[in-house]
């Protein structure tokens, strides 16, 4: 319903003001391979690694692993030990990295751009990220039932607009694998290859993915 839809936006509004606009657009980062990042958007230490992925212009591979998850996220206790996200692969330089803010950190001395100053404020840049959570309802924490596609999408829109959240928490929830680049402040844009699809507007890409690819 179009009210749920504009409610949701506006609570997304919410979640970027109490991150003070952190995770803006930044040029596409050099790079030979994307960078995979294991997250889910309900996280408040993966916003914290989305964040640097967006203002680094790193682009990435995001395996979505909400709880409940069978897709992905039984692989990141396998590559790495321990099921806890975010978990971030960089193929170009073989780094595998745990922490929030030492994937923030690693992002910006490698790929460049502006580091939020949201990390000096400690735990409460944590506490903050955890209000975004209860801003959004906990959206993009629970699987929800889909049948993904073969080949990942491709999602254009950066971690601040809260148009891109309503997307990416979608994503995340239906377990779809997507490369994002957050190049642009622009309306979100879905590429979908397995069908030569492009949908602009976050409640189209919303309608589409329901329609297409639940089960
Ligand atoms: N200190 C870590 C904390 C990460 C963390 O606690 N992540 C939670 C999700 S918000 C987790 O992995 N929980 C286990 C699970 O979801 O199964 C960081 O900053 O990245």
């Amino acid at each position: 319903m179009i009210i749920f839809y504009w409610v949701h936006l506006a609570l997304s509004f919410l979640a970027s003001v109490l991150r003070f606009g952190e995770g803006a657009p930044a040029k596409s980062a050099t790079q030979n391979q994307p960078i995979t990042l294991y997250e889910f958007e309900g996280c408040p230490y993966c916003r914290i690694a989305r964040e640097a992925v967006s203002q680094s212009g790193a682009i990435v591979l995001v395996r979505p692993c909400p709880k409940g998850g069978k897709r992905f996220r039984p692989s990141v206790s396998e590559l790495g030990g321990k099921a806890q996200f975010p978990y971030m692969i960089d193929p170009n330089t073989d780094m595998r990295i745990y922490e929030s803010g030492d994937i923030a950190a690693y992002l910006h001395n490698t790929y460049g751009g502006r580091r939020s100053w949201l990390r000096f404020l400690g735990p409460i840049n944590q506490i903050l990220s955890q209000f975004g959570v209860l801003f959004r309802l906990a959206a993009g924490t629970l699987k929800r039932a889909s049948a993904p596609p073969e080949q990942p999408l491709e999602f254009f829109g950066a971690e601040r607009d809260p148009r891109a959240r309503l997307v990416k928490e979608l994503l995340c929830e239906m377990e779809i694998e997507y490369l994002w680049r957050s190049d642009s402040d622009g309306s979100p844009l879905l590429i979908d290859p397995n069908n030569g699809e492009r949908i602009s507007g976050a409640r189209a890409i919303r309608a589409y993915l329901k329609k297409t690819y639940r089960p």
